[in-house]
């Protein structure tokens, strides 16, 4: 047990203490897609870590020591060193970790999965907005059709490299990095946005079926009661969901 569900950190509480010899901290939200990529690569690499969940709303003030932007992810390790923005703290564990390696070796295939995680980057917001506008009762046909178009580019990946996965027959880190904003387009309302991308659908249906990622998938009742309280700013929206 890495400590994924425990409740959040806010204003007036302590800051934590050091990170023991032997393991990393990740600060953390249970709901936040860009953490969530770290926790699947502390998972896949099977990296001893604790985990520290901050209230995004009501953020304590010493957080601010760990990242200046108050952001989440933010990898912490016993030497004091602090490491943030999701894709780079993926590269740093797989890095500095032993065992499985999620990057490929060869610096063409790396190259290769950073150009498409560059290509990927209109993704999440767009997401975001779609996920926004529904919530608000506005039209977000604009948006679909826009977050369409991105997965289209995608699809034409896969199909080209005619592969299960995005780096080639074996899930590798670029299939984590992306894969968080797919999880979430069931609980966003937005599932029919991969209804015309069947290679896309067949890589979703794999990603599930990885040890990996069934560990860290989250009940859709349970994410779909955090968003009612979150766009309610409801201030225990991000403990939905944990026990008292
Ligand atoms: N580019 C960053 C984005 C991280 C991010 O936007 N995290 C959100 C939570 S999902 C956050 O910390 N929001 C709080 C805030 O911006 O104050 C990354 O990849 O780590």
């Amino acid at each position: 047990m890495s400590g994924d569900d425990t409740r959040t950190l806010g204003k007036g509480s302590c800051p934590p203490g050091p990170v023991p010899e032997g393991m990393i901290r990740i600060y953390s939200m249970r709901f936040c897609p860009y953490s969530h990529r770290t926790r699947l690569v502390l998972k896949a690499k099977g990296i001893r870590h604790e985990v520290i969940n901050i209230n995004l709303r009501n953020k304590p003030d010493w957080y601010y020591t760990k990242h200046p932007l108050g952001q989440i992810p933010v990898l912490e390790n016993s030497q004091c060193q602090l490491i943030y923005e999701s894709a780079v703290a993926c590269e740093y564990l797989d890095d500095a970790y032993p065992g499985r390696k999620l990057f490929p070796h060869d610096p063409y295939e790396r190259a290769r999965q950073k150009m498409l995680l560059e290509l990927f980057c209109k993704v999440p917001p767009l997401t975001k907005e779609c996920l926004v506008a529904l919530r608000c009762g506005r039209n977000c046909a604009d948006l679909k059709a826009a977050l369409r178009q991105e997965f289209c580019n995608l699809e034409e990946i896969l199909d080209y490299q005619n592969s299960a996965f995005f780096g080639g027959d074996c899930i590798s880190m670029i299939d984590y990095l992306l894969w968080p904003w797919f999880e979430r387009l069931d609980v966003y309302g937005i599932a029919d946005c991969v209804n015309h991308t069947p290679a896309l659908r067949i890589w979703m249906a794999a990603m599930k079926r990885d040890p990996t990622v069934c560990s860290l998938f989250v009940d859709k009742n349970i994410f779909l009661g955090f968003l009612n309280l979150y766009f309610q700013n409801h201030p225990n929206a991000f403990d939905f969901g944990l026990h008292c």
